[in-house]
């Protein structure tokens, strides 16, 4: 039964199905299905695929905008029950979080920001396409422990870069996390970042691990 609805899924977002995305979500919350693993087993998978057609040329543009509009509908049905899973728990820590300058990828981004939230951090998400001034300045208007970067695009990455430089420069105490589809972790030692995950549950873990040193 799982297994058939998260390939349909994963079809529908193939398709750019925005309806039939929500749909399929919220028939996995009512059969008692773990959002993240819907996330992660249906839909993810239908976004790879779009993104695999669209780097050979068998897809364009406008597949992957729709492909992302459907991604976005079904993570907007998910996100309530992830983010009510952590209401109860005590606050962890700050994070300011942003899809960096020149980037304008969010789905994987707020989805760290809906599982930190969930953990019980405080999440201040600026959103795409964020200038590093507006982000040191968020960390220290609120006086956020970890900044979480997210870029996926090579052209992109080079802003996780220039915010941790920029926080150095201005003696800032904060710790610095990155992630995104490009980013390796020879790329994370290169720029020195303090942690680094390749998903969503990971970024929990090492941004617990952040707070304990
Ligand atoms: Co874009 N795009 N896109 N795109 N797009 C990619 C990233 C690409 C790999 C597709 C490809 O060619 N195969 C490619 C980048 C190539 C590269 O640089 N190496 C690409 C390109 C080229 C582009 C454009 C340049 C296309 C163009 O205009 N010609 C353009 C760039 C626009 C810009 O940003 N300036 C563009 C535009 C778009 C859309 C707007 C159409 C749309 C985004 C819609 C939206 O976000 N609202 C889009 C989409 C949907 C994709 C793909 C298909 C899917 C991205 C996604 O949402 N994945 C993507 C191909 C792919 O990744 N397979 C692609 C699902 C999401 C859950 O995963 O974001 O990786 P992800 O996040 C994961 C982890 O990476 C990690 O945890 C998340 C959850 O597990 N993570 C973190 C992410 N951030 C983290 C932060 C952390 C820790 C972990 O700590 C802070």
């Amino acid at each position: 039964m799982s297994e058939e609805l998260f390939n349909q899924m994963a079809q529908s977002i193939i398709d750019g199905e925005e309806e039939v995305a929500a749909e399929l979500a919220q028939k996995a919350l009512d059969a008692g299905i773990d959002p993240l693993e819907a996330i992660t087993n249906g839909y993810v998978k239908g976004v790879n695929t779009v993104g695999d057609s669209f780097a050979c040329g068998q897809a364009f543009l406008p597949e992957l905008v729709m492909a992302g509009e459907a991604m976005k509908a079904a993570v907007a049905v998910l996100e309530p029950a992830m983010k009510a899973a952590g209401t109860e728990r005590k606050m962890l820590g700050k994070v300011v979080l942003a899809t960096v300058q020149g980037d304008i990828h969010e789905i994987g981004k707020s989805l760290v920001g809906t599982m930190l939230t969930s953990s019980g951090f405080d999440v201040h998400d600026l959103g795409v396409d964020v200038a590093t001034d507006e982000i040191l300045a968020k960390a220290e208007e609120v006086g956020a422990d970890i900044v979480g970067l997210s870029a996926l695009l090579t052209t992109t990455m080079v802003k996780q870069k220039e915010v941790i430089d920029e926080a150095t420069k201005r003696g800032m105490k904060v710790k610095v996390m990155v992630g995104g589809a490009p980013v390796t972790r020879e790329w994370v030692q290169r720029i020195e970042a303090d942690g680094y995950s390749e998903d969503a549950i990971g970024a929990v873990k090492v941004a617990m691990e952040l707070m304990r040193e």
